[in-house]
Protein backbone atom coordinates (compact mmCIF):
# COMPACT_ATOMS: atom_id res chain seq x y z
CA UNK A 1 0.00 0.00 0.00
CA UNK A 2 1.57 3.43 -0.68
CA UNK A 3 1.26 6.18 1.54
CA UNK A 4 -1.98 8.12 2.07
CA UNK A 5 -0.62 11.64 -0.04
CA UNK A 6 -0.78 9.78 -3.24
CA UNK A 7 -3.14 9.49 -5.79
CA UNK A 8 -3.61 7.03 -8.75
CA UNK A 9 -5.71 9.00 -11.97
CA UNK A 10 -6.84 6.21 -14.47
CA UNK A 11 -7.56 8.53 -17.31
CA UNK A 12 -10.37 7.65 -19.79
CA UNK A 13 -10.43 3.56 -20.38
CA UNK A 14 -13.56 3.89 -22.01
CA UNK A 15 -15.25 1.51 -24.93
CA UNK A 16 -14.63 4.35 -27.68
CA UNK A 17 -11.10 4.50 -26.58
CA UNK A 18 -10.07 0.72 -27.18
CA UNK A 19 -10.01 -1.29 -30.08
CA UNK A 20 -13.60 -1.59 -32.07
CA UNK A 21 -14.93 2.09 -30.46
CA UNK A 22 -15.12 5.10 -32.20
CA UNK A 23 -11.83 6.72 -31.80
CA UNK A 24 -9.62 3.76 -31.29
CA UNK A 25 -6.11 3.55 -29.65
CA UNK A 26 -4.34 1.01 -30.66
CA UNK A 27 -3.76 -1.62 -28.15
CA UNK A 28 -5.93 0.80 -25.51
CA UNK A 29 -7.71 -3.06 -24.43
CA UNK A 30 -4.34 -4.06 -23.00
CA UNK A 31 -3.29 -1.71 -20.20
CA UNK A 32 -6.52 -2.50 -18.41
CA UNK A 33 -5.03 -5.97 -16.35
CA UNK A 34 -2.39 -3.82 -15.49
CA UNK A 35 -4.18 -0.72 -14.52
CA UNK A 36 -6.65 -3.00 -12.24
CA UNK A 37 -3.71 -4.87 -10.43
CA UNK A 38 -2.41 -1.44 -9.59
CA UNK A 39 -5.22 0.08 -8.33
CA UNK A 40 -6.06 -1.13 -4.98
CA UNK A 41 -1.91 -0.33 -4.06
CA UNK A 42 -3.38 3.43 -3.83
CA UNK A 43 -5.09 5.14 -0.90
CA UNK A 44 -6.82 7.79 -3.09
CA UNK A 45 -8.43 5.90 -6.30
CA UNK A 46 -9.27 8.85 -9.38
CA UNK A 47 -10.89 7.93 -12.43
CA UNK A 48 -11.76 9.81 -15.18
CA UNK A 49 -14.78 9.48 -18.20
CA UNK A 50 -14.93 11.72 -21.26
CA UNK A 51 -18.35 12.43 -21.38
CA UNK A 52 -19.61 14.58 -24.40
CA UNK A 53 -22.95 15.44 -25.32
CA UNK A 54 -24.05 14.53 -28.45
CA UNK A 55 -23.47 18.11 -30.42
CA UNK A 56 -20.32 18.67 -29.02
CA UNK A 57 -18.30 21.26 -30.68
CA UNK A 58 -15.30 19.17 -31.06
CA UNK A 59 -16.89 16.59 -33.15
CA UNK A 60 -16.37 17.37 -36.95
CA UNK A 61 -19.71 15.95 -37.24
CA UNK A 62 -20.75 19.51 -36.23
CA UNK A 63 -18.61 21.41 -38.73
CA UNK A 64 -19.32 21.58 -42.19
CA UNK A 65 -16.90 20.56 -44.72
CA UNK A 66 -14.56 19.39 -41.86
CA UNK A 67 -12.89 16.24 -41.62
CA UNK A 68 -12.56 13.75 -38.34
CA UNK A 69 -8.82 15.21 -37.16
CA UNK A 70 -8.15 18.41 -38.55
CA UNK A 71 -7.93 21.35 -36.99
CA UNK A 72 -10.41 24.34 -35.78
CA UNK A 73 -9.69 27.54 -34.28
CA UNK A 74 -12.15 27.88 -31.11
CA UNK A 75 -12.49 30.74 -29.09
CA UNK A 76 -10.16 29.26 -26.77
CA UNK A 77 -7.31 28.21 -29.24
CA UNK A 78 -6.90 25.31 -31.60
CA UNK A 79 -8.74 22.28 -31.55
CA UNK A 80 -8.35 18.92 -33.03
CA UNK A 81 -12.03 17.64 -34.66
CA UNK A 82 -12.64 14.16 -33.99
CA UNK A 83 -15.09 11.38 -34.46
CA UNK A 84 -18.17 11.76 -32.78
CA UNK A 85 -16.80 9.36 -29.38
CA UNK A 86 -17.98 8.93 -25.65
CA UNK A 87 -21.61 10.47 -26.35
CA UNK A 88 -23.22 10.94 -23.21
CA UNK A 89 -24.84 7.61 -21.59
CA UNK A 90 -23.98 5.61 -24.58
CA UNK A 91 -21.94 1.94 -24.82
CA UNK A 92 -18.89 4.01 -26.08
CA UNK A 93 -18.76 5.70 -23.23
CA UNK A 94 -18.87 3.32 -21.02
CA UNK A 95 -15.83 1.52 -18.65
CA UNK A 96 -13.68 -1.03 -20.63
CA UNK A 97 -15.81 -3.60 -19.22
CA UNK A 98 -12.86 -5.53 -17.64
CA UNK A 99 -11.67 -1.99 -15.89
CA UNK A 100 -12.23 -2.63 -12.47
CA UNK A 101 -14.71 0.27 -11.64
CA UNK A 102 -15.69 -0.72 -8.10
CA UNK A 103 -12.14 0.19 -6.93
CA UNK A 104 -13.09 4.02 -8.04
CA UNK A 105 -12.97 6.26 -4.67
CA UNK A 106 -14.23 9.52 -7.24
CA UNK A 107 -14.96 9.44 -10.91
CA UNK A 108 -14.46 12.45 -12.50
CA UNK A 109 -16.33 13.07 -16.32
CA UNK A 110 -15.07 15.92 -18.52
CA UNK A 111 -16.19 17.32 -21.92
CA UNK A 112 -19.77 17.50 -20.83
CA UNK A 113 -20.20 21.44 -21.94
CA UNK A 114 -21.23 21.59 -25.80
CA UNK A 115 -18.89 24.36 -26.22
CA UNK A 116 -15.74 23.67 -24.90
CA UNK A 117 -13.68 19.99 -24.86
CA UNK A 118 -11.33 19.05 -21.72
CA UNK A 119 -8.55 16.80 -22.15
CA UNK A 120 -7.48 17.65 -18.63
CA UNK A 121 -8.97 15.76 -15.87
CA UNK A 122 -7.98 19.74 -13.54
CA UNK A 123 -9.06 22.15 -16.61
CA UNK A 124 -11.10 22.32 -19.97
CA UNK A 125 -9.12 23.49 -22.79
CA UNK A 126 -9.49 27.08 -22.00
CA UNK A 127 -6.70 26.21 -19.49
CA UNK A 128 -8.76 28.55 -17.00
CA UNK A 129 -11.96 26.21 -15.90
CA UNK A 130 -11.51 24.05 -13.32
CA UNK A 131 -12.89 20.47 -13.34
CA UNK A 132 -12.90 20.23 -9.42
CA UNK A 133 -10.54 17.94 -9.27
CA UNK A 134 -7.80 20.00 -7.50
CA UNK A 135 -9.78 20.93 -4.55
CA UNK A 136 -10.69 17.27 -3.97
CA UNK A 137 -7.07 15.85 -4.06
CA UNK A 138 -5.60 18.38 -1.91
CA UNK A 139 -8.61 18.35 0.43
CA UNK A 140 -7.71 14.56 0.88
CA UNK A 141 -4.20 15.65 1.10
CA UNK A 142 -2.75 14.14 -1.91
CA UNK A 143 0.45 15.92 -3.11
CA UNK A 144 1.87 13.17 -5.67
CA UNK A 145 0.20 11.45 -8.45
CA UNK A 146 0.55 8.85 -10.72
CA UNK A 147 -1.31 8.49 -14.05
CA UNK A 148 -2.09 6.10 -16.41
CA UNK A 149 -4.59 5.39 -19.13
CA UNK A 150 -5.65 6.91 -22.80
CA UNK A 151 -4.71 8.81 -24.38
CA UNK A 152 -1.09 9.21 -23.69
CA UNK A 153 -0.80 12.35 -25.90
CA UNK A 154 -3.87 13.76 -25.29
CA UNK A 155 -5.96 13.39 -22.07
CA UNK A 156 -2.61 12.36 -20.28
CA UNK A 157 -0.58 14.70 -21.39
CA UNK A 158 -2.72 17.75 -20.45
CA UNK A 159 -3.84 16.44 -17.01
CA UNK A 160 -0.08 15.39 -16.20
CA UNK A 161 1.43 19.04 -17.25
CA UNK A 162 -1.72 20.84 -15.60
CA UNK A 163 -0.84 18.82 -12.54
CA UNK A 164 2.64 19.35 -12.60
CA UNK A 165 2.14 23.32 -13.33
CA UNK A 166 -0.19 22.62 -9.94
CA UNK A 167 2.41 21.66 -8.10
CA UNK A 168 1.97 17.95 -8.12
CA UNK A 169 4.63 15.87 -8.12
CA UNK A 170 3.55 13.44 -11.29
CA UNK A 171 4.62 10.08 -12.48
CA UNK A 172 3.53 8.93 -15.99
CA UNK A 173 3.67 5.03 -16.30
CA UNK A 174 3.73 4.70 -20.16
CA UNK A 175 3.68 1.36 -20.27
CA UNK A 176 0.41 1.48 -18.79
CA UNK A 177 -0.81 4.30 -21.32
CA UNK A 178 -1.23 4.14 -25.03
CA UNK A 179 -0.99 7.08 -27.73
CA UNK A 180 -3.34 8.37 -30.89
CA UNK A 181 -0.02 9.41 -31.82
CA UNK A 182 -1.61 12.37 -34.57
CA UNK A 183 1.21 14.04 -36.49
CA UNK A 184 4.17 13.24 -33.97
CA UNK A 185 1.50 14.84 -31.24
CA UNK A 186 3.13 11.57 -29.09
CA UNK A 187 6.95 12.40 -29.38
CA UNK A 188 5.87 16.25 -28.54
CA UNK A 189 3.75 15.13 -25.68
CA UNK A 190 6.71 13.83 -24.70
CA UNK A 191 8.87 16.44 -24.60
CA UNK A 192 6.63 18.49 -23.24
CA UNK A 193 5.36 16.57 -19.98
CA UNK A 194 9.62 16.37 -19.39
CA UNK A 195 9.73 20.25 -19.78
CA UNK A 196 6.87 20.41 -17.28
CA UNK A 197 8.34 18.21 -14.54
CA UNK A 198 6.97 15.40 -15.58
CA UNK A 199 8.76 11.79 -14.56
CA UNK A 200 7.54 9.40 -17.26
CA UNK A 201 8.27 6.17 -15.54
C1 LIG B 1 -9.27 12.07 -25.71
C2 LIG B 1 -9.45 12.98 -27.80
C3 LIG B 1 -10.73 13.39 -27.53
C4 LIG B 1 -8.43 11.31 -24.72
C5 LIG B 1 -10.56 12.48 -25.41
O1 LIG B 1 -8.99 10.68 -23.81
O2 LIG B 1 -7.18 11.35 -24.88
N1 LIG B 1 -8.73 12.33 -26.89
N2 LIG B 1 -11.29 13.13 -26.34
ZN1 LIG C 1 -13.33 13.58 -26.09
Amino acid sequence: MRPSNEAILVIDVQNDFCPGGALAVEGGDQIVGPINALVPEFAVRVFTQDWHPVDHSSFASQHEGYDAFSMIEMPYGPQVLWPDHCRIGSEGAAFHRVLDVRAADMIIRKGFRREIDSYSAFFENDHETPTGLEGYLRTRGVDTITMVGLATDFCVNFSAVDAAKLGFKVSVVESLCRAIDLDGSLAAARTGMSDAGVKLV
